[in-house]
């Protein structure tokens, strides 16, 4: 399968071309929709991504440490499976790929052949886990992959025999996609494992109201700047004139779903130019950028169920706040 991973690099999200004409259809298309709506895989150009780096170190964005928290405490239970076989850590929207290493580092010691593979839209966060993790571990295989996870899922089907996968999708990064997003994506992971191939995936827990808010709307600004780079990004790469003074951030809590959800809300009536066609906004009218849902434990078990995944452990921090699921694929 690495191999194959590595020949067959999709095109980037962050780079030219193909991506570049998906992500002007998705904008104009967002634009046209009411609420208005952009889709949050485009946060994640360089800009965005050290953005998200940033996020991920401000007091009160708890996700990050909490899952490193379970991940340091259960690095061994997590990697017994693997002991003694080749395997490869297939890591869905690595980021920095910071807590993944974690991981390496226990499946290091018992694994005689390990390979690990990070995918993300960001070409520039591969870059930079790339050459993290050639410098910590310079005999691991790494193959980075650029590409969103459907792409990566499809082309899991062509592993090598014999290799044990560990499938990560960490951070919460599912709680981006609605309820049936999220069931699909994870029967298509399911789909493509083999008897003895373990999925580890991290749920942000429903939690105290004020944490949540705090942690999608920091004192410092750098969520706003996170979310506002969107409309950057759109200036910058689809001829468009946003006034980015002109917007503020908003992150609001959807009961229902249950989610935090962030906002791009137009602070006066106005008018902008996008890739030639022109928009008018009302004051106080709101472009939805994100949602990010937050689970029971119960929801998480039905995943498990619906997909298809023997469930093996599920692992919560000293607060109860993160809850990293270890499912295996059965035979
Ligand atoms: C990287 C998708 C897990 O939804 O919590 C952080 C992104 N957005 N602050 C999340 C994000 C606003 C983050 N994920």
């Amino acid at each position: 399968m690495t191999e194959t991973v590595a020949a067959e690099r999709a095109p980037t999200p962050d780079g030219n071309g193909e991506d570049r004409a998906r992500f002007r259809s998705d904008v104009l298309e967002g634009l046209a929709a009411r609420p208005r709506r952009f889709p949050s895989l485009w946060f994640y150009d360089e800009v965005g991504s050290r953005l998200f780096q940033r996020i991920a170190e401000l007091p009160e964005y708890y996700l990050g440490r909490c899952e490193r928290e379970i991940l340091e405490r259960e690095a061994g239970r997590i990697a017994a499976p693997f002991a003694g076989r080749p395997c490869t850590v297939v890591d869905l929207g690595a980021g920095d790929g910071d807590k993944t290493r974690v991981l390496l580092s226990r499946l290091n010691q018992g694994t005689p052949d390990l390979a690990y593979a990070p995918v993300d839209v960001s070409v520039a966060a591969l870059r930079q886990v790339v050459a993290q993790t050639e410098r910590e571990w310079p005999r691991l295989k790494v193959f980075p992959v650029a590409a969103e996870y459907a792409g990566a899922l499809r082309r899991l089907h062509a592993r090598e025999p014999g290799r044990a996968l560990l499938v990560l999708f960490l951070g919460s990064n599912i709680g981006n996609l609605e309820r049936a997003q999220a069931v699909a994506l994870l029967r298509s992971l399911r789909t493509a494992l083999g008897p003895g191939d373990h999925a580890l995936v991290g749920f942000d827990l429903l939690k105290d109201l004020e944490v949540l808010r705090r942690a999608y709307d920091d004192r410092e600004g750098v969520t706003a700047a996170f979310n506002l780079n969107l409309l950057a990004r759109v200036n910058r790469e689809l001829d468009a004139d946003f006034d980015l003074s002109a917007f503020a951030h908003r992150a609001t809590f959807d009961p229902v779903r249950p989610a935090m959800e962030s906002w791009l809300v137009s602070l006066r009536r106005q008018r902008v130019h996008v890739a030639g066609r022109t928009f008018r906004l009302a004051e106080g009218e709101a472009i939805h950028t994100e949602i990010s849902c937050k689970y029971r434990e119960a929801d998480i078990a039905a995943f498990a169920a619906e997909s298809g995944f023997e469930e093996r452990a599920l692992l919560l921090d000293s607060r109860g706040w993160f809850a990293d699921a270890l499912w295996c694929a059965g035979g």
